[in-house]
C-alpha cells in the first residue's frame, strides 16, 4: 500500500490480510542528529535529518518552507478509544514532528489477566489488543515510508498481564513501552511480589526486542498533594526501575526516565524545577531523558497549558532530553482531539527549533542557588533510600507507606500510599518453579530446564520445539474479531456515508463526530456568561452543547466562553461553490506579454494607512515583485488618499491602480476599495482602468463585491499581481 499525500489513508485496506502482516523492524530509533544543518536562510546546531513530507510551521512560508527538526525524539500520545481514527491522526502528526506515537490502554485494562483480541472500542484509551497494535503498526510502516523518518509505536507493559503483553509487542515490532512495577503497585494496587515477578520476565523480553523502557516516576507527582515536594522520592524511583531493568539486562541507552518537573503554574518554575532537573541529570548521566511538563492542575485553558509545555521545553534545552512529550493543550478537558496533537507537536517543534543552539550562548551556573538546591535534593534521595534499606526493603517501605507521601522528605505527612505485601490484584498467584518445569522459549527470565531435554540447547531453548513465536512469527495465533457487534469493521460501516465519499462531516476525535467548537467573549459575569453561550449556541442550531472553558476577563465586564456542540447534518463537496486556484503564468510568459502590450501601474497604500511592506513586495524588483517583469510602476507612496491615487492614473495614462490597505478597522480596508471604484466612474476612468487591491485581511471574493477587478489577500507574489494583469489587459483588449 502506497500513501498518496492527496489521498486518505485507506482503513480498509490496511485491515486487509492483516493476519499475515509481519513488521518491518525491529527496535527503538532515535533521530540521525545533524550539526550545521543550513536551511534557508538559517544554520542549524541541534537538529537532525529533515522530513521528506512534513507540514512546516506556519510562518515558514515566508523562508521557503523550510521545516527544521530538532534533535531529539517528539512524542505525542493519541488514544481516543477507536484505533482507526488515532491511525488517521498518527499520520497527521507524523507530519508535524512526531517520531514517537504512544497509544494509551483503556481503562481498566491493567486488571485484565491476559491479553484482549479483536478491535473493540475503548474508554480513556485504546484496548491494546494484537490486532489493534498490529494494524497501527501496519499504518505506520508505510506512514514512515511518507515521512521519510522511523517512526516508534509505543504503549504500556503493565498491568496483571505485562508478560504476555511484553511478548504480544515483540512479535508485533513495538517500539517502546512504559514498565515499571512500581506503578503497577502504587497506582494499581497490584501485588508487590507478582508485580515485581512479572517485571524481570517482561523486561527481558523487552530486551530480545531492543524495546526502549519509560519508567513511571512521574506518576507520582501527579497523584502527590504538592507535587514539588516529592523529588527526593522521584530519584528513589527512577533508581529503583533502573536498576531492576539493568539487573534484567537492558543495556542502559534503553532506558527512559519519565522526567516531570514537579510544578504546576504560578509556582516559580524555573526555581524549583530546574534544580531538580540538574540533579536527575547528574545522578543518572548513563540514562536517557524523557522529558515531559507536569499536567497535575492544568485545567481547560489551552493557553495555559501550552506555556506550562513551553517551560519544560526550556527546561529540557537547558539540560538534555532525549525524548519530548508533547502533552497536548486540551489534556484537562477532553481525550485529546485531532487539532490539540498538532499543536502540541508543532509548540515542541518552534521552542526547540527557536533555542536552537541556546548553551552555546549560555551556561548554568555551577555555584549558588542551582547547585546547592540540586546537591540538597540529591542528599535527601540518597537518605530515602537508605531508609528504604533500613526498613527492610521495598516492599516493607511500600507497606509502611513510604512513597507518594506529600511531605518533604525527610519530612512525612502520612498522606502516602500504603500497600500490603499480601494483598492486591493477583496476591498468592506466584508459584516457585516445579522441579520438571520446561519452557522452551525464548527471552524467558530464569532458568529453561532445557538441559534435562537436551543439554545442547541450554542457550537456544526454543530449538527443542523448533522455534517459538519469537523465531517464528507463523506460529502466532491471530485472533480475529470476537464480538459481532462492538469491531471496526461495524463501526467502518456505521460511517459509509462518509469514507470516500464526497459527504463532509467536520470532526474532532472520530470520524464524523459532527463536534465543532466555538469561542465567545460575552460582556457579562462568569455564570450568566455561561448559560447565554449555551442559548447561542443551540439556537446557531448545535446539538449536544456543552461549555469547556470559561474564564473571567473581568467580573463584570466580561467572560470568555469555549464550547462545544455538534452538527447533525453532512454536506456534498459537489455542492460547494470552489473558485478556481487562479492560473500562474511563467516569467519568460509574463515578459513576453508586456513587451508587446507595456503596461503602466499607478500604486499606493490608500487613506491614512502608513504600512508599505506589503505592497512593496508586490512591485519591488528585489522581492519579485512586478517591475521584474518590465511594467512601468509609479509609486505614491502611504496614506495616499484616494483622489491622489486616480488622479496620477489619468495624469500618467495608466493601465492599473494597486490600493494596499492593510488596516481594517471597521471595514475601512473595503470601504476604501468601494471609494476607489466609485471614484474611477465618477472621473469617467473605470473602462479604461484595471483596480487591484491588497491587503493582510483581504479576502479576493469580498473584494470583488466592492467593485475592484481583483483582491489580493496574505501570501500574495508579484508574479500572482502580473499574470492578473497581464490576463486581464488581453480580456480588456477584446472587449473593445
Ligand atoms: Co501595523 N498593524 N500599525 N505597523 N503592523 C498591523 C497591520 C495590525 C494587523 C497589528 C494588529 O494590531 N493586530 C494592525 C491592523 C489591524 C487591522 O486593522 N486589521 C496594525 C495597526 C493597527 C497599526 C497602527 C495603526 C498602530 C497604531 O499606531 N495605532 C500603525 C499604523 C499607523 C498608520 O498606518 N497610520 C501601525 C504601524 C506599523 C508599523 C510599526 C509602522 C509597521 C509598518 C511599517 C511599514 O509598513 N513601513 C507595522 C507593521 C509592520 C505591522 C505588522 C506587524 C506586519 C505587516 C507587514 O508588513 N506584514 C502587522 C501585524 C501582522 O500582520 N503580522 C501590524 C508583511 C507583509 C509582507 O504582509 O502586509 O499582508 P502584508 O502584505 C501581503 C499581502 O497582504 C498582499 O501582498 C503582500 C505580500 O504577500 N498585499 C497586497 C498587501 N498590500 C497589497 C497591495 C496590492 C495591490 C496587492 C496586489 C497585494
Amino acid at each position: 500500500m502506497d500513501l498518496k499525500p492527496n489521498e486518505h489513508l485507506d482503513i480498509q485496506h490496511l485491515l486487509e490480510d492483516l493476519e499475515n502482516y509481519r513488521p518491518k523492524r525491529r527496535g527503538w530509533t532515535w533521530r540521525e542528529k545533524k550539526k550545521d544543518l543550513e536551511m534557508g536562510p538559517f544554520t542549524y546546531q541541534d537538529s537532525s535529518t529533515p522530513l521528506e513530507n512534513s507540514v512546516p510551521l506556519p510562518s515558514s512560508k515566508y523562508f521557503g518552507d523550510i521545516d527544521p527538526q530538532p534533535d531529539c525524539v517528539i512524542t505525542t500520545e493519541i488514544a481516543s478509544g477507536r484505533f482507526e481514527d488515532d491511525i488517521r491522526r498518527m499520520r497527521m502528526a507524523a507530519w508535524h514532528g512526531a517520531d514517537h506515537l504512544m497509544v494509551i490502554r483503556t481503562a481498566g485494562q491493567s486488571h485484565f489477566d491476559g491479553l484482549i483480541e479483536g478491535t473493540p472500542q475503548g474508554i480513556g484509551g485504546i484496548p491494546i489488543t494484537r490486532k489493534q497494535v498490529r494494524a497501527q503498526r501496519k499504518a505506520l510502516d508505510y506512514i514512515e515510508e511518507e515521512v521519510g523518518r522511523p517512526l516508534n509505536y509505543h504503549s504500556y507493559i503493565s498491568g496483571v498481564a505485562g508478560p504476555e503483553i511484553s511478548v504480544m509487542f515483540a512479535e508485533e515490532g513495538v517500539n517502546g513501552a512504559h514498565q515499571d512495577p512500581q506503578y503497577n503497585v502504587l497506582y494499581r494496587n497490584i501485588n508487590m511480589v507478582r508485580s515485581f515477578v512479572d517485571a524481570a520476565e517482561a523486561k527481558k523480553v523487552m530486551v530480545w526486542a531492543d524495546i526502549a523502557q519509560i519508567d513511571g516516576a512521574h506518576n507520582a507527582n501527579a497523584t502527590a498533594r504538592e507535587a514539588w515536594k516529592v523529588m527526593p522520592e522521584l530519584l528513589v524511583q527512577h533508581a529503583l526501575n533502573s536498576m531492576y531493568s539493568v539487573k534484567v539486562g537492558m543495556k542502559k541507552e534503553n532506558i527512559c526516565l519519565s522526567t516531570v518537573p514537579p510544578t504546576a503554574p504560578p509556582a516559580p518554575s524555573m526555581k524549583l524545577d530546574l534544580p531538580y532537573a540538574v540533579a536527575l541529570r547528574q545522578l543518572f548521566k548513563e540514562y536517557k531523558m524523557r522529558a515531559q511538563m507536569n499536567t497535575k492542575y492544568i485545567e481547560s485553558s489551552t493557553r495555559e497549558a501550552t506555556v506550562t509545555h513551553t517551560l519544560n521545553l526550556l527546561i529540557s534545552r537547558l539540560t538534555r532530553a532525549d525524548i519530548q512529550s508533547t502533552i497536548t493543550p486540551d489534556e484537562g478537558r477532553n481525550v485529546p482531539w485531532h487539532i490539540y496533537n498538532i499543536e502540541a507537536c508543532d509548540t515542541a517543534k518552534q521552542a526547540f527549533v527557536g533555542m536552537d543552539d541556546l548553551m552555546s550562548m549560555i551556561q548554568l551556573k555551577e555555584d549558588g542557588y542551582l547547585h546547592d538546591r540540586s546537591r540538597e535534593i540529591k542528599e535527601r534521595a540518597v537518605l530515602f533510600m537508605e531508609e528504604v534499606l533500613e526498613a527492610g526493603g521495598y516492599f516493607q517501605a511500600v507497606q509502611e507507606g513510604f512513597f507518594v507521601d506529600s511531605g518533604h522528605y525527610p519530612e512525612r505527612n502520612g498522606d502516602g500510599i500504603a500497600r500490603k505485601m499480601d494483598g492486591g490484584v493477583g496476591y498468592g498467584t506466584v508459584y516457585e518453579r516445579d522441579e520438571d518445569y520446561l519452557a522452551p522459549v525464548t527471552a524467558h527470565f530464569g532458568y529453561n530446564n532445557i538441559a534435562q531435554y537436551d543439554s545442547s540447547l541450554v542457550n537456544n531453548p526454543s530449538e527443542l520445539i523448533n522455534g517459538c513465536t519469537l523465531e517464528k512469527p507463523e506460529k502466532i495465533i491471530f485472533i480475529d474479531e470476537l464480538d459481532e457487534s462492538d469491531n471496526v469493521h461495524v463501526r467502518l460501516e456505521e460511517k459509509k456515508d462518509l469514507i470516500n465519499t464526497s459527504k463532509i462531516k467536520p470532526e474532532m476525535e472520530w470520524l464524523g463526530d459532527g463536534i465543532v467548537m466555538l469561542n465567545m467573549f460575552i460582556p457579562k459575569s462568569k455564570r450568566v456568561a455561561e448559560y447565554a453561550a449555551i442559548e447561542f449556541a443551540k439556537k446557531m442550531n448545535l446539538k449536544e452543547v456543552e461549555v469547556i472553558h470559561r474564564e473571567m476577563m473581568h467580573p463584570s465586564e466580561g467572560t470568555r466562553v469555549e464550547l462545544k456542540g455538534k452538527v447533525d447534518f453532512t454536506i456534498d463537496e459537489n455542492d460547494l461553490v470552489i473558485p478556481p486556484e487562479p492560473e500562474i503564468m511563467s516569467e519568460d510568459q509574463i515578459r513576453e506579454a508586456v513587451e508587446k502590450n507595456p503596461l503602466r501601474i499607478v500604486a499606493g497604500t490608500v487613506g491614512e494607512d502608513e504600512h508599505s511592506v506589503g505592497l512593496r513586495e508586490i512591485i519591488d524588483i528585489k522581492h519579485g515583485g512586478i517591475e521584474a517583469y518590465g511594467i512601468d510602476t509609479h509609486y505614491l507612496g502611504t496614506s495616499v488618499p484616494i483622489e491622489k491615487l486616480v488622479d496620477a492614473a489619468i495624469e500618467l495614462n495608466a493601465n492599473a491602480i494597486l490600493a494596499s490597505t492593510i488596516i481594517s478597522h471597521d471595514e475601512i480596508h473595503y470601504k476604501n476599495m468601494k471609494k476607489l471604484h466609485e471614484t474611477c466612474i465618477e472621473k469617467g476612468i473605470r473602462d479604461k482602468v484595471i483596480l487591484v487591491a491588497g491587503g493582510t485581511q483581504v479576502t479576493p471574493e469580498i473584494a470583488v463585491k466592492q467593485g475592484v477587478d481583483a483582491g489580493f489577500g496574505r501570501g500574495s507574489k508579484g508574479i500572482h499581481v502580473a499574470t492578473f494583469l497581464v490576463k486581464r489587459m488581453e480580456e480588456m483588449k477584446n472587449e473593445d
